[in-house]
C-alpha cells in the first residue's frame, strides 16, 4: 500500500481512500496504491464489497499531467482499471468534487457509482492534446450512449451530476459523509444480493442501429470546426472502435490511439498551456506574508459595452456591485443591458430565470460617488480619454474608503498616469478585461510603479474569484497582447498593400489555427478604433517607421467594419463577409503612396510575417521585464486573442520552430521591409546562446 492510498475493513466491506492533494491526481503511488487495495480486498474471504472514496476536495482528477513525456512508471492505469472492473466483489464508486479524466476512468471501472449533487464528471483528455487511455472511450458509451461519449470526449467538457444520472454514468445521488453513504449504498447491494456488473459487459448501447451514420456525421462535423487539430478525430476513431470490437480489442485500438496522440508535438503544446496557465498566477517577488484584501462589494464606472461586461462579471461571482453613470438613462441602459444578457443565457438554457434574478438582485445603479463609500474594489470602464479617467479617479479619491482598490480597465493609456491623479496611488491597479467581459477568460492584471504588493495580490486573487486567467503585466502601450498584436494587425495590412486580399490573409491565419483571421478582427471591433490607437501611435514612431494607409482610405470612406456594413470586407445579408468592391483601388493607392507595385504574396510569407512579428516584439516586451516570463505571453495569446492551444501559444511555437529559424526570418525581413523587424536582442542572444524561450 502506498501512503497516498489507504485499506481499512468496515465489517464485510473494504474501504479505499485515495489522498493525494491537491487533487488526487493519479500518479505512480496512487495507482501502486489502489492496485494493491483492491487485489487485497479480492483476496481477502471476509470481504464481500469495495468501497472507493477520496479525501480533500474532491474524487481523482485525472492522471497526473506532470508524469507525461517522461518514462512510463509502473502499474500503468489501464492495469489498475482491469483489476477493479475484473474483481468478483462488487466496488462503488462515491464521487464529489470534480471526477476527471483516468478519475472518471476509475469510476467507470467500478461496478456502481454514487455521487454528490454538486460533483462533476467528464473526459478533458481532448484538452490536453490527449485521448480518455485507461478505457473511457469504450466504457463511457457502454454506460451514457455513443452520441454522449462522443460529445463529452470530443468537447472535453464535464457534466453535472444530474446530467450523469440520466446518462447511466452514475446510478444515484448521496447527501452527508461520503464513507457512510458508500458503505450503507455498499450494504444494500449485498442485502439485495446484488454482485460485480461490470461497465465493459454492457454492450447494448455500442451495437445499436445507425452507429455508423452518427460518427460519420460527428467527423465532419469536428473537421471543420476543428481543422488541424489531431486528438479530436482519433477521440472519434477510440469511440468508433468500441462500436465495432468487443471490449478487450477496443482497449487495444484506444492504446495505440493514445499513444499517438501523446506522441503529437500538440500534446507537447497543450500540455504547456494547462501548466502556464496557472503558472502565470504566481507572481515573482510577490513577499509571501502578503495579505490580499477582502472584497465583498464592488463598483464599477460607465455602463457601456464594457463597464456592464465587467458588472456582470462580478454578479456571476456572487459579489454586489453598484454601477455609477452621469445620467438616469445612461444608467438604465446599462442596467437593461445586464438584464437582457442574463436572459438571453436563460433563453440559451444555460441560466435559469431563478439564477437570473438572483445575480439581478446583486446589481444596483447609482448615480453619486457617494454612494460608492463601502465598495472595496472600484474599476473605472469610462472614455479611453486621460481627462475623462482623471476626473473619475479625483473622484475615486475623494470618496473611497480608505484600502478601497481602484482599478483602471484602461487598455491603452498609461496607468501610472492615472494613479497619479490620486493620492494612494498603491492602491491603483489596472484591470484590463478583453470584450466581452464576461465572456472573455482572460485578464491582464496591470502593475503600476507605486501598485502595493497587497494591492496585486488582491487583484489576482479576484481575477480567480472572476474565474479570469489572471495575467500580471507592466506599464507600456498596449501592456503585452496589445502591444504584440499592434505588430501582428500591422503587417496584416502591410500585406494587403503588397499584393494580398483580406480573405487570403485571413484564410492563411485561419489554417495556421488562429480562431478569426486579423482583418476580421479589425472588422468586427471596429476600424474607427484602430484609426485612433494608430493616430496616437503617430507622433511616437521611430525613424524609418511607416504606418500602412489603407486604413486611412477605409475611413475616409466611411467604412468602419461591421459596424457601418462595409471594411475590409463588405457584410451583407446575415454579416456574412463578402469582398469589398471598393477596396482594390485603396490599395492600389495605398502601394502607390509607399512607392511600391502590388504582386502575388505567398501564404507562407503572410503566416510568417504575421506570426514572426509577434514573437519578435514578444521578445522585447521579455527584455523590458513588462512580463514575468515567456508561458505568461502563451497564456496571454491562447485566452485572449484565439492563439490555438495546440500551438502552445507564440513563443512555445517559436521554439518549436527553431529560434535560429525564426531569428533568420526576421532578420531578411529587416533587410526587406526596413525599421518595423529590428531584430529582438533577447531573440538574438538566445539565438547566440543556443537557448529557448522556455530556458528563460
Ligand atoms: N495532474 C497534475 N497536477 C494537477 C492536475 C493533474 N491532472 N490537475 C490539477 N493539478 C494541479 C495544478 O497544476 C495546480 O498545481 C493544482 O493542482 C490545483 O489545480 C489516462 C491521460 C481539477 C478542475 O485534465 O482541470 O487523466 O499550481 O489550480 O482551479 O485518460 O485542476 O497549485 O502547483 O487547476 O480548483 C485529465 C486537469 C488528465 C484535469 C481543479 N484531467 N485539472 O481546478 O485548481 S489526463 C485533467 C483541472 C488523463 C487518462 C488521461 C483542474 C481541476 P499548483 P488548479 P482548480
Amino acid at each position: 500500500m502506498s501512503d497516498a492510498v489507504l485499506l481499512e475493513r468496515r465489517g464485510e466491506i473494504a474501504l479505499v481512500t485515495v489522498d493525494n492533494p491537491p487533487v488526487n491526481a493519479l500518479g505512480q503511488s496512487v495507482r501502486a496504491g489502489l492496485l494493491a487495495a483492491f487485489q487485497q480486498a479480492e483476496a481477502d474471504p471476509q470481504v464481500r464489497a469495495v468501497v472507493l472514496v477520496c479525501a480533500g476536495r474532491t474524487f481523482m482528477a485525472g492522471a497526473d499531467i506532470r508524469e507525461f513525456g517522461k518514462p512510463p512508471q509502473a502499474p500503468s492505469l489501464p492495469e489498475v482499471v482491469e483489476a477493479i472492473e475484473n474483481a468478483t466483489k462488487p466496488s462503488v464508486a462515491v464521487i464529489h468534487g470534480t471526477a476527471l479524466g483516468g478519475g472518471l476512468e476509475v469510476a467507470l471501472s467500478c461496478h456502481y457509482r454514487i455521487a454528490r449533487r454538486d460533483a462533476q464528471v467528464g473526459l478533458p483528455e481532448v484538452k490536453l492534446g490527449l485521448l480518455p487511455g485507461a478505457g473511457g472511450t469504450q466504457r463511457l458509451p457502454r454506460l451514457a450512449g455513443v452520441e454522449k461519449a462522443l460529445d463529452m470526449i470530443v468537447s472535453g467538457t464535464p457534466i453535472r451530476a444530474p446530467e450523469a444520472l440520466e446518462f447511466n454514468v452514475v446510478d444515484e445521488f448521496i447527501d452527508g459523509d461520503l464513507v457512510e453513504a458508500g458503505l450503507a449504498f455498499a450494504q444494500r447491494l449485498l442485502a439485495d444480493g446484488k454482485g460485480p456488473r461490470r461497465t465493459g459487459e454492457r454492450n447494448e448501447r455500442v451495437q445499436q442501429a445507425g452507429l455508423a451514420e452518427l460518427i460519420a456525421h460527428k467527423r465532419g462535423e469536428v473537421q471543420k470546426r476543428l481543422p488541424g487539430q489531431f486528438s479530436p478525430q482519433r477521440c472519434i476513431d477510440a469511440v468508433e472502435a468500441a462500436t465495432q470490437l468487443p471490449l478487450r480489442d477496443g482497449l487495444v485500438r484506444e492504446r495505440e490511439l493514445f499513444m499517438q496522440c501523446m506522441e503529437s508535438p500538440q500534446r507537447a503544446a497543450q500540455i504547456h498551456a494547462f501548466f502556464a496557465e496557472r503558472e502565470a498566477a504566481k507572481v515573482e517577488g510577490l513577499a509571501a506574508d502578503v495579505l490580499p484584501r477582502e472584497v465583498r462589494s464592488a463598483a464599477v464606472i460607465g455602463g457601456g459595452t464594457m463597464g456592464v461586461g465587467i458588472v456582470l462579471c462580478f454578479a456571476n461571482a456572487g459579489i454586489p456591485v453598484k454601477l455609477l453613470e452621469v445620467s438616469d438613462e445612461a444608467l438604465q441602459r446599462g442596467l437593461d443591458r445586464a438584464r437582457s444578457t442574463y436572459a438571453a443565457s436563460v433563453a440559451r438554457g444555460s441560466l435559469s430565470a431563478e439564477e437570473m434574478e438572483r445575480r439581478m438582485g446583486l446589481i444596483s445603479g447609482v448615480l453619486d460617488y457617494a454612494a460608492l463609500g463601502d465598495a472595496d474594489v472600484v474599476v473605472e470602464a469610462v472614455f479611453e480619454s486621460l481627462d475623462v479617467k482623471r476626473q473619475v479617479f479625483e473622484r475615486l479619491d475623494a470618496t473611497c474608503k480608505p484600502g478601497a482598490i481602484l482599478a483602471s480597465n484602461t487598455s491603452s493609456l498609461d496607468l501610472d498616469e492615472i494613479a497619479a491623479f490620486t493620492q494612494r496611488p498603491q492602491d491603483v491597479v489596472g484591470l484590463h478585461f478583453f470584450s466581452p467581459a464576461n465572456v472573455m477568460r482572460l485578464l491582464e492584471v496591470v502593475r503600476g510603479k507605486a501598485t502595493s504588493d497587497a494591492v496585486l495580490a488582491s487583484a489576482m486573487q479576484l481575477g480567480k474569484r472572476l474565474k479570469k486567467v489572471s495575467v500580471v503585466v507592466g506599464v507600456c502601450d498596449g501592456f503585452v497582447g496589445n502591444r504584440m498584436i499592434f505588430q501582428y494587425g500591422r503587417q496584416a495590412e502591410f500585406l494587403l498593400e503588397e499584393g494580398a486580399t483580406p480573405a487570403q490573409v485571413d484564410r492563411a491565419l485561419r489554417a495556421f489555427g488562429m480562431a478569426m483571421g486579423p482583418l476580421a478582427v479589425r472588422d468586427m471591433s471596429g476600424l474607427d478604433i484602430s484609426h485612433a490607437i494608430r493616430s496616437r501611435q503617430r507622433p511616437n514612431l521611430k525613424p524609418g517607421q511607416t504606418l500602412p494607409t489603407v486604413l486611412d482610405h477605409l475611413i475616409a470612406a466611411g467604412m468602419l467594419g461591421q459596424k457601418s456594413g462595409t471594411g475590409f470586407y463588405h457584410y451583407g445579408e446575415g454579416r456574412t463577409a463578402q469582398d469589398n468592391p471598393a477596396l482594390p483601388a485603396m490599395l492600389e493607392q495605398a502601394a502607390a503612396e509607399r512607392g511600391i507595385t502590388r504582386a502575388p504574396v505567398e501564404d507562407e510569407e503572410i503566416v510568417e510575417r504575421c506570426i514572426y512579428a509577434l514573437i519578435n516584439e514578444a521578445a522585447n516586451i521579455l527584455d523590458e521585464g513588462i512580463a514575468q516570463r515567456a508561458s505568461d505571453v502563451d497564456v496571454i495569446f491562447l485566452n485572449g486573442y484565439g492563439f490555438p492551444a495546440w500551438r502552445g501559444g507564440p513563443l512555445f511555437y517559436a521554439d518549436s520552430v527553431g529560434l535560429a529559424r525564426v531569428l533568420e526570418r526576421i532578420r531578411e525581413f529587416h533587410q526587406r521591409l526596413g525599421a518595423w523587424w529590428q531584430p529582438a536582442p533577447l531573440l538574438e542572444r538566445l539565438v547566440a546562446e543556443g537557448r529557448r524561450f522556455a530556458d528563460l
